[in-house]
């Protein structure tokens, strides 16, 4: 691919941030403030925009509710326009009340059903308020233990909440639906899995589309092989970015297996562009500072983007097709070789971005006045993290 090609496909890449990734957060034991951390949706917003104007590609910010709720949503995305960002995916929460102690739409109460109901509504209002057409659901149905509920009838309640949640969508709504297969039920989550997740989503309509979280699955699954999978099927509807070492650790994009994301990214490239697939990150910085982990995770990406977009395709298409294994593999790692920091310096350079946005971050000052306007969050102020 000629330089200038992969210029004009890397300025397509849009990266959405998360508006909880700027707060601060901790492990289940302990949340360590850090300073100048953002305290409301305006300063997290005030962040994603700052991450944007540094790397030029994060151009919205996922909002999760309640932890962003506002009195008047339009309001919030005026905010946003005049920070130069939007408004991406919303996020509903239904996991922290203590009324789901049993679950939210899987929930046997039909009341707590209900009120889970009500909620996924007041977030596609949300979204309809702040020009978003994407609603990005995550459930923490599950139970603990065997017997405590019925699988199935959990199941059909599960259906019978989507498809109400469905019906109420615009037209140019989508609705993300993302699965994990352990956390925080023990023994059985409600939707486990891609599979569980695509068959709801081929119930559902077209609208409906799975979300890949990274750090969601089994040790050692084939993640790039379930991208394939969901691309084939045309039922991808995005990713939540993120890296982990045993769990849903929710680290920096890239920082454990860079190899991975450039493989998922490898299936991502295939097609021409990413029409209708949300690049989102989800993560969670307890120990590390918020802000410069975000652009780390967006360069990550770039990277491991870029290093796709070089994989020479006819030279491995030949090579799968004659049977040469080890050429095939050659030819993959090749690209991922490939020091693409050159690239992105040019890139960055076209864009009249700083060459190393973590680097103009942190010289830049804009801690410093974070923490000269915000002070030091305490842990009370600290958004809770389900
Ligand atoms: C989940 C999942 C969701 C996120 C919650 C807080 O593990 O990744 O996307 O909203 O955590
Ligand atoms: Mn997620
Ligand atoms: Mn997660």
């Amino acid at each position: 691919m000629s330089d200038d090609r992969l210029l004009d496909r890397l300025d397509r890449l849009e990266i959405e941030t998360p508006s909880w990734g700027y707060g601060n957060s901790g492990t289940r034991f302990h949340v360590y403030p850090w300073p100048g951390a953002a305290r409301t949706v305006e300063e997290r917003i005030a962040d994603a925009a700052l991450v944007h104007r540094l790397t030029g590609c994060c151009p919205r910010v996922a909002i999760h509710i309640p932890w962003d709720r506002v009195e008047d949503s339009v309001e919030l995305s005026r905010l946003a326009a005049s920070e130069g960002v939007e408004i991406g995916a919303v996020n509903p929460n239904l996991f922290g009340e203590d009324d789901y102690r049993l679950g939210s739409l899987c929930n046997p109460d039909e009341a707590v059903r209900a009120k889970a109901l009500r909620h996924l509504a007041e977030c596609i209002e949300v979204a309809r308020a702040v020009g978003s057409d994407v609603i990005s659901l995550w459930l923490a149905d599950g139970t603990s233990y065997a017997g405590q509920d019925d699988l199935r009838r959990r199941y059909d309640r599960l259906v019978a909440g989507l498809e109400e949640t469905y019906a109420l969508l615009d037209p140019e709504m989508t609705l993300l639906v993302e699965y994990k297969f352990f956390e925080p039920a023990f023994y059985s989550t409600d939707l486990p899995d891609w599979g569980t997740a695509a068959l709801l989503c081929r119930r559902l309509g077209a609208q409906a589309r799975v979300l890949v979280d990274t750090g969601h699955h089994p040790q050692g699954t084939n993640i790039e092989q379930i991208v394939a999978r969901l691309l084939g099927e045309d039922l991808l509807g995005g990713f939540h970015f993120n890296n982990r070492k045993y769990a849903d650790d929710d680290l920096i994009v890239g920082s454990v297996d860079p190899f991975e994301l450039f493989r998922i990214m490898v299936e991502l490239t295939h097609g021409d562009d990413l029409d209708g697939i949300a690049l989102m990150i989800d993560q969670s910085h307890n120990v590390e500072g918020k802000i410069d982990a975000m652009i780390q995770s967006v360069g990550n990406i770039q990277a491991a983007y870029a290093k796709a977009l070089l994989v020479d395709q006819q030279r491995l298409t030949e090579a799968q097709l004659t049977g040469d294994v080890l050429g095939a593999h050659r030819t993959l790692v090749e690209a991922y070789e490939t020091d693409v920091r050159p690239l992105l310096a040019r890139y960055r350079e076209r864009q009249g971005l700083p060459a190393d946005p973590v680097t103009a971050f942190r010289e830049g000052g804009h801690a410093e006045q974070r923490i000269a306007e915000r002070g030091i969050a305490s842990v009370e102020s600290a958004y809770e993290q389900g």
